[in-house]
């Protein structure tokens, strides 16, 4: 479905620049840069990040669409540097210069599990770089900076959207985290891996240790949590207008995730209905209906229900390794082992800040779609008249 509040990200991994289209936002939002670049720094912390994170330091410049500190209702384009550029311009030059093919690095050896080898058919390329360049996970930091807009809205109407880890490989929390304690653990920018349990979190990192020890990689879990939903985003009445289809989609995009579960979704398809509906009940000081448990994740009908939101990603171990699988050879066709250059060993804590990203761009179209207005004042307005509408159900 089209929607207003729109987004798009240009860019390779090691091209000049990652670049965010956002368009949608109403006029008069304030943009706070030092939150939007804060959230590209969350993205890049993490234990088991490879050697890459030392040279960049995400940062957004605005080209488009803000003036004065706040959006004047024109797309907003962001552009974030990559510094790793300059030791790629004769790899990978904008126009083919002389001898820039004794400089490209060529890479034959598809790692499975990556894009390389899907790509190179799809384009008619004897090459993967091309696609691995693209399909890298470099550009969710694009997404990340496009999330932080989408936050800046959702903030300004109390919503806001975090996420934990909740397994590193084998490893995992097997409790519910309380709101709370995912504030606290976000805040906490030293925390190695965003785990809401010190216990358990000690444990994530010595499974990471294993694994770089065994030059392999780790997958896990990460769980988003949007918090002050109102109730009444997302739509019942078409299947693509289904907000749990909508959320599914958008985090399921992120490089690397293979499975997507709202609420205990999962947990829930072995279980009876008993045991899985969540009761409603009326709270008369907050004149709203509540549930004592919510494993619908805040959505049901595909319409969120005034309960937090609740979106896991299920990450698979990144493809490339540094022992790496047998693959066939794009030109000659002969086994050989797949490419490694450098990699991160496990990205859970990071991808859970692209899929809080994710959660809050599509949050924040549906925000849109549902409260319109062209200035953040008439948003406002909008939204405040469905607030009364509540409180006088
Ligand atoms: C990635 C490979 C690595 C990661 C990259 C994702 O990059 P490089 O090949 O430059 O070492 O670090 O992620 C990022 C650069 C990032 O900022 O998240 C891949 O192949 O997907």
């Amino acid at each position: 479905m089209q929607t207003l509040l729109r987004f798009v990200t240009a860019g390779e991994s090691h091209g000049q620049a990652l670049v965010a289209w956002i368009s949608g936002l109403p006029a008069g939002l304030p943009v706070d840069f030092d939150f939007v670049n804060g959230e590209l720094h969350r993205r890049q912390l993490g234990y088991g990040r490879g050697g890459r994170q030392k040279i960049e330091k995400d940062k957004v410049t605005a080209l488009a669409g803000v003036r004065h500190g706040q959006t004047i209702g024109a797309p907003i384009a962001v552009q974030i540097e990559n510094r790793d550029w300059a030791n790629w311009e004769k790899a990978l030059p904008v126009e083919d210069t002389e001898g820039a093919d004794d400089a490209q690095r060529k890479l034959t050896a598809p790692r499975p599990g990556h894009a390389d080898l899907a790509a190179a058919l799809k384009f008619n390329w004897h090459d993967a770089r091309y696609a691995l360049e693209r399909a890298s996970a470099r550009e969710t930091a694009a997404r990340v900076a496009a999330g932080a807009f989408a936050k800046l809205l959702l903030r300004e109407f109390g919503i806001e959207v975090l996420s934990h880890v909740v397994a590193v490989g084998k490893v995992k929390l097997e409790r519910t985290a309380s709101w709370k304690e995912v504030v606290a653990i976000c805040a906490n920018l030293d925390s190695p891996l965003r785990c809401v349990d010190a216990v358990v979190e000690a444990k994530m990192k010595s499974e990471v240790d294993a694994v770089l020890r065994g030059g392999d990689s780790v997958g896990g879990i990460f769980e988003v949590i949007a918090h002050g939903v109102p109730p009444g985003l997302g739509s019942h009445a078409q299947w693509d207008e289904k907000l749990d289809g909508r959320l599914a989609q958008a985090v399921l995009s992120i490089q690397a995730v293979k499975a997507v579960e709202i609420g205990g979704g999962v947990a829930g398809a072995g279980a009876y209905g008993s045991e899985v509906q969540d009761e409603i009940r009326y709270d008369n000081a907050q004149k709203r209906f509540v549930r004592p448990t919510n494993r619908a994740g805040g959505l049901e009908g595909g319409i969120t229900n005034g309960e937090d939101v609740v979106v896991r990603g299920y990450l698979k171990p990144i493809s490339t390794l540094r022992r790496p699988l047998e693959t066939a050879d794009l030109v000659s066709k002969a086994s050989v082992k797949a490419a490694y250059e450098r990699s991160d060993i496990c990205v859970v804590p990071a991808a859970g800040v692209v899929g809080e990203a994710m959660v809050s761009l599509t949050l924040a179209a549906a925000f849109v779609e549902k409260f319109g207005g062209d200035s953040l004042a008439e948003t406002r307005r909008h939204f405040e008249g469905f607030q009364k509408q509540l409180d006088a159900f």
